[in-house]
């Protein structure tokens, strides 16, 4: 689609085209004592002083926030129950917590803000790993537990869900790499813990399609639009295939067929049935951020994954390219589920404050060309509502339409907010 509508016609998306803003408990709430602030304890992150602390004091300012949703013209929120909050020991609940959030979603509610919940988004109670480690059944029984009473908390609000958010790079940080807790480096148990997310998915959406009939569950997959870095490679190019096939595609695979298939040579094999993971996902989720490029190397690990800047649009402030064009084509590559598609998060480190209205400008002109191809895209949560804290990162990233001052917690709308309200207002997309 080019820069211009042609003359007298309109961008518009559809009717009932639902904005909306996301955000994640431990990245925003503050106060939560978990398995990351453990990590961040133990020096991991990046800068190993920095502490996640209290974010953006967000569960204390919860309800001043909701104006400022409101203002961003959304009529949805993503926002997690952390986990670590609800069950801060082994099957001790706090009930007090239960409630903070149960009131917190129907105060959304009550603004004309559909709540979109996510169970779960990285982070663990501090008990987790080492009493039902995802990758040991024993997880699934923890699990029910907690989702289970989820669904009863929610029951008879009008909320949509987000079981899981991107297992993959869960899995790979997780387990593979070992950047975030668990910390394992162990292949074969990250497939038993993929495996038994998948599980977790359907589990979760049976519990919540017995109590509440009307929530849609889907999982957030993060995507990446992945290139061969030589197009004349063919290890390249075959690389690619296999990066596609298994980062974006095995696990909504595992949700629409029941069946897991892992298949990264040199890395981990593997395939297990999914018990009732056959039409699991009401939805599609889509994470999508940028396009990575792969090179085959002849020293180990052989596969080397870069961030190019292939059109000379600069990389965005985190060291991502800048690609709207793989919305579109991740969009197109989505549609071979059926299911309608929300984009679960979309966002840029904009540090400056100064190039994310065109950002968002590009990445709808790709939602729209795909919704015009025949492509049943419903709904776009943009990522974030604020600055947050961004895992072994930091708060050096911001992702926010407010930014926030981490000394003082003050928000202030950036130069974007009022480009994205007159968007979700109108629906019509016209240049910032
Ligand atoms: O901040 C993260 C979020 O937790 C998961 N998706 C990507 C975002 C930006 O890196």
């Amino acid at each position: 689609m080019s820069d211009d509508s042609p003359a007298g016609t309109e961008l518009r998306f559809p009717k009932d085209f639902l904005f909306g803003v996301a955000t994640s408990s431990y990245q925003v709430e503050g106060g939560i004592e978990n398995d990351w602030s453990e990590w961040e304890r133990q020096g991991k992150l990046h800068d190993a002083n920095t502490r996640c602390g209290r974010a953006c004091d967000h569960w204390e300012r919860f309800y001043d926030d909701i104006p400022r949703i409101v203002a961003t013209g959304s009529r949805a929120y993503r926002m997690r129950i952390e986990w670590a909050r609800v069950e801060p020991e082994r099957c001790r609940w706090d009930d007090a917590a239960w409630e903070g959030y149960r009131s917190r979603v129907q105060a959304l509610s009550q603004a004309g803000i559909r709540p979109i919940i996510t169970l779960h988004h990285f982070t663990h109670p501090t008990w987790f790993h080492e009493a039902t480690p995802w990758h040991e059944k024993s997880s699934l029984v923890a699990w029910r537990r907690y989702v289970t009473r989820c669904a009863e908390m929610l029951c008879g609000i009008d909320v949509g869900i987000v079981t899981i958010n991107e297992p993959m790079v869960f899995w790979l940080a997780g387990y593979i790499t070992g950047f975030f807790p668990p910390g394992l480096k162990d292949a074969r148990r990250g497939f038993w813990a993929l495996a038994h997310l998948a599980e977790a998915h359907v589990i979760a959406r049976d519990a919540f399609s017995s109590r509440t009939p009307r929530a849609d569950c889907g999982i957030a997959q993060n995507v990446l639009a992945f290139a061969p870095a030589r197009r004349w490679h063919p290890i390249d190019r075959a690389l690619t295939r296999l990066a596609n096939s298994n980062y974006n595609h095995a696990f909504l695979e595992a949700l629409t067929t029941g069946r897991l298939r892992i298949q990264m040579p040199g890395l981990v094999s593997g395939s297990a049935t999914i018990d009732g993971a056959e039409r699991a996902m009401d939805y599609v989720g889509v994470n999508y951020y940028t396009r990575a490029h792969l090179k085959f190397q002849r020293r180990s690990p052989f596969l080397a994954f870069e961030y190019i800047d292939r059109h000379q649009r600069d990389l965005t402030d985190i060291g991502w390219e800048y690609y709207p064009e793989g919305l579109g084509q991740m969009l197109r590559q989505m549609k071979q589920y059926g299911r309608p598609i929300w984009i679960t998060e979309n966002g840029l480190d904009d540090r400056l404050g100064v190039r994310r209205s065109q950002f968002l400008f590009e990445h709808w002109q790709q939602v729209l060309s795909a919704i015009s191809a025949g492509i049943n895209v419903t709904t776009y949560l943009h990522w974030s509502l604020f600055d947050n804290f961004e895992w072994l990162e930091g708060f050096g990233p911001r992702f926010g339409l407010y930014h926030v001052d981490f000394d003082t917690t003050a928000r202030t709308p950036t130069a974007a907010l009022a480009y994205f309200r007159q968007v979700a207002e109108s629906g019509v997309l016209q240049k910032p």
